[in-house]
């Protein structure tokens, strides 16, 4: 009995260290923010051996926001049958991709953390972003412009969003005030109209812009 007790106060020791936390990111018109990026700045993950992937359909980078974590692969297929140009010159890492189609590319290794901004040199509309946690836990909003993270009160975070007023290079950084749930508001640029958006989140970009 003892042993269980002192088994039961561990787990209660245990859980009282961190909490899932749900973040609620939202616009200056309480619109949820898709595709922001958490970066728990305090926290520790390895680098997994997996390939990310950030394709292209239909002149668009898909995903648009890729999160990944330091010195992780990234390939760019090319799913549309004419031919793309994937260049970047962000200062983690710039690199281009000449001329190509088809979908067997070799891996681009990320070797440094911060934001890669992806372009087209044929299609100046096509722009995408890879997020590149420095072995941090990082996690991509939802339509609701939501994350659960392993937080607890007073841990920083960092937050991207394609829509900062400050620039897609740049973070924001916040302290969690809540183990439970917490909404941070922010003032941002307008919502970008991308078709993935339209696909999956319709009825939350319709009707604004
Ligand atoms: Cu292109």
């Amino acid at each position: 009995m003892r042993y269980l007790i002192a088994a039961f106060i561990g787990l209660l020791t245990i859980q009282q260290t961190w909490a899932e936390v749900t973040l609620t990111i939202v616009d200056q018109d309480n619109k949820p923010v898709i595709d922001a990026v958490v970066i728990l700045s305090d926290s520790s993950v390895e680098t997994p051996s997996t390939i990310a992937k950030m394709d292209q359909i239909k002149s668009e980078f898909v995903p648009r926001v890729l999160t990944i974590q330091k010195n992780q692969s990234v390939t760019f297929p090319n799913s549309d049958d004419f031919r793309h140009h994937v260049y970047s010159f962000s200062i983690p890492k710039a690199f281009e991709i000449k001329l190509y189609k088809g979908r067997e590319i070799p891996p681009v290794k990320f070797d440094a953390p911060g934001v890669v901004v992806l372009g087209c040199n044929i299609h100046d509309s096509m722009i995408g972003y890879i997020i590149i946690a420095d072995n941090n836990f990082s996690v991509k909003t939802d339509r609701n412009g939501q994350v659960t993270i392993p937080a607890k009160v007073g841990d920083d975070i960092a937050l991207w969003s394609e829509r900062l007023l400050d620039g897609v290079t740049e973070m924001q950084h916040f302290d969690i005030t809540s183990d439970t749930a917490q909404t941070i508001k922010l003032d941002l640029l307008p919502a970008i109209e991308t078709s993935e958006h339209e696909h999956h989140n319709h009825t939350a970009y319709s009707s604004n812009y």
